[in-house]
């Protein structure tokens, strides 16, 4: 832990209520006033790292987002449990693995009879609110207050559902989920109460529509391809064997918006016809506004006559822009909430949390999408502003299970004994922590369905991955030494002199799997 400041000066201390409060000094430093902590939970959907200029510069700036970074601490080792929406939110939510929360992948269905974080605070007095993608099908419990999009949502006039309500709502998902969250702080709120609000965004999910007002950003811009782009795949079958490549299965129409009017264009019989389709929420004003942008667009690819490697390298291109113009009003939505609790009084009594469901792919590997144990989609963005905590990095690894026993322990309620995840309190204090855990487990289920990766398990340590691809007649194992190999290109498993480095892999893995109750996929 690299502590830029200290500002140890406040101490956080339990009110009769049981509830987490704040020493809080007045302008002129004479009166003191206990306020309870309150939580922000922000959470994009497939919001990568590398996006996010506190962690990365290559490819855009969002000062906003920066601002929790700057003021709190920046987790430079965060990690999902499962690299995909429903069953990472189940984890965030019960701080519990996706076998043991019944979260496996998106067809499940949550079970809202179950202990989550938000159940835990609301029992505790603190009002309770979700507002924005929820995706885990059954309706929320354990919270006061829920406006959830349906299913992924529409990014425009999007449908929500006001506490069992339906009520469509004109204008950009970003924009509305942002005033929907005002909404409730500045009015709906039983403001007697501490708020705990999950402000769950459904951008920058597929297919990256951005808003109006951000259609020309990057028009000029020429992305750096990453390294691994045109990876080949080798001693890696389940890397070769998925449908998540910006070459084969990015669709020109449906992904990248090439729906000229005279039809001239096709792509997949399926994507072709939804990509014509992608635009009928919007209003007819609306759609002025796209098209005045995209038909010069179309135009132009379609004068151009682009194939083999041009083609992806414009493919990747088109993504890249449409992807960074949603984060573009991300970030500017994030300012927008800041903004308001800063106007309110209430930045020095709120916990800011930023993530993702989990970290996506721009193009390393030459893909989109997430579900990998390998870097770039097991990663997860994680920024934590704590009133009164320290600023700066922590490098130890932490991943999203451990969220909601963070969140509980800072609210000052006690953290049940079947919660897996571990409280990072003591990181946001700049104190010493010791995980329990030897490694990080890791398990994705989600199969054949929608780009065929295969089901895989797996531990990481500060150094080594160990992952193991499974299925009917399918038994592939991937070794890598993240020291010598970032970018997890040479599969050292089965290799000479890595022997006793995999048995104590499978070992640990092993040890990993009956903490977290999970023995049934030990498998040679
Ligand atoms: C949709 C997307 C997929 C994506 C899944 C899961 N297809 O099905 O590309 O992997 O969601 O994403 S789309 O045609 O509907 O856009 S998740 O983040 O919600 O898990
Ligand atoms: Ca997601």
């Amino acid at each position: 832990m690299s502590k830029i400041f200290d500002k140890t000066k406040q101490f956080i201390v339990l009110s009769a209520a049981g509830v987490a409060t704040l020493p809080f000094v007045s302008c002129n430093e004479k009166k003191q006033e206990q306020k309870p902590l309150n939580i922000l939970y922000i959470m994009c959907d497939d919001h990568s790292y590398q996006t996010i200029s506190a962690y990365d510069t290559t490819y855009i700036q969002t000062p906003n987002i920066d601002r929790i970074a700057a003021d709190g601490v920046r987790f430079a080792n965060s990690f999902v449990a499962n690299s995909i929406s429903g069953p990472s939110r189940a984890c965030m939510l019960t701080g519990k693995h996706s076998f043991t929360n019944g979260f496996t992948d998106n067809s499940s269905s949550f079970d809202g009879s179950q202990q989550t974080f938000p159940k835990l605070l609301q029992q505790q007095g603190y009002e309770t609110a979700v507002i924005g993608k929820w995706h885990l099908t059954s309706d929320p419990t354990g919270f006061n207050h829920w406006d959830i999009l349906i299913g992924q949502g529409d990014y425009y006039n999007p449908t929500f559902i006001r506490n069992g309500e339906k009520v469509q709502r004109e204008g950009y998902a970003t924009n509305v989920t942002t005033d929907l969250a005002i909404e409730w702080l500045d009015s709906l709120r039983d403001k007697s109460k501490p708020f705990c609000l999950l402000l769950h965004h459904k951008a920058p999910h597929r297919t990256w529509m951005p808003d109006t007002c951000d259609l020309s950003l990057f028009a000029d811009s020429k992305f750096p391809l990453p390294e691994t782009f045109y990876d080949d795949y080798k001693g890696r079958r389940a890397a070769g064997e998925q449908k998540m490549s910006i070459s084969k299965d990015m669709d020109i129409i449906y992904d990248l918006k090439m729906a000229d009017k005279d039809s001239a264009i096709h792509s997949r019989a399926d994507l072709e016809e939804w990509g014509r389709r992608i635009y009928r929420t919007m209003s007819p004003e609306q759609k002025a506004v796209w098209d005045a942008h995209y038909d010069k667009v179309i135009a132009d690819f379609k004068a151009a006559g682009l194939q083999g490697k041009e083609l992806d390298a414009w493919k990747f291109q088109q993504y890249m822009r449409d992807y960074l113009r949603v984060i573009t009003s991300v970030d500017r939505n994030v300012g927008v909430v800041l903004d308001y609790l800063q106007e309110n009084g209430l930045m020095d009594n709120t916990l800011i949390v930023y993530t993702s469901d989990q970290g996506f792919y721009m193009g390393e590997h030459g893909w989109f999408d997430k579900r990998f144990m390998y870097e770039e989609s097991f990663r997860t963005p994680l920024l934590m502003r704590l009133p009164g905590g320290v600023k700066g990095d922590v490098t130890q690894l932490v991943q999203n299970i451990d969220y909601a026993p963070t969140i509980l322990e800072a609210a000052g309620v006690s953290v049940p004994a079947d919660i897996q995840g571990e409280s990072l309190l003591p990181l946001l204090k700049g104190e010493e922590w010791t995980p329990k855990r030897e490694g990080l487990y890791y398990h994705y289920y989600e199969f054949p369905d929608e780009h065929a990766v295969r089901p895989h398990y797996g531990v990481r340590t500060e150094r080594y991955k160990l992952i193991h691809f499974y299925g009917d007649d399918y038994s592939e194992w991937e070794l890598f030494d993240l020291a010598s190999d970032k970018h997890e290109l040479n599969n050292i498993y089965g290799t000479a002199g890595t022997e006793q480095l995999t048995d104590s892999l499978k070992a640990m893995l092993r040890r990993l799997q009956e903490m977290y109750g999970e023995q049934q996929f030990i498998m040679e």
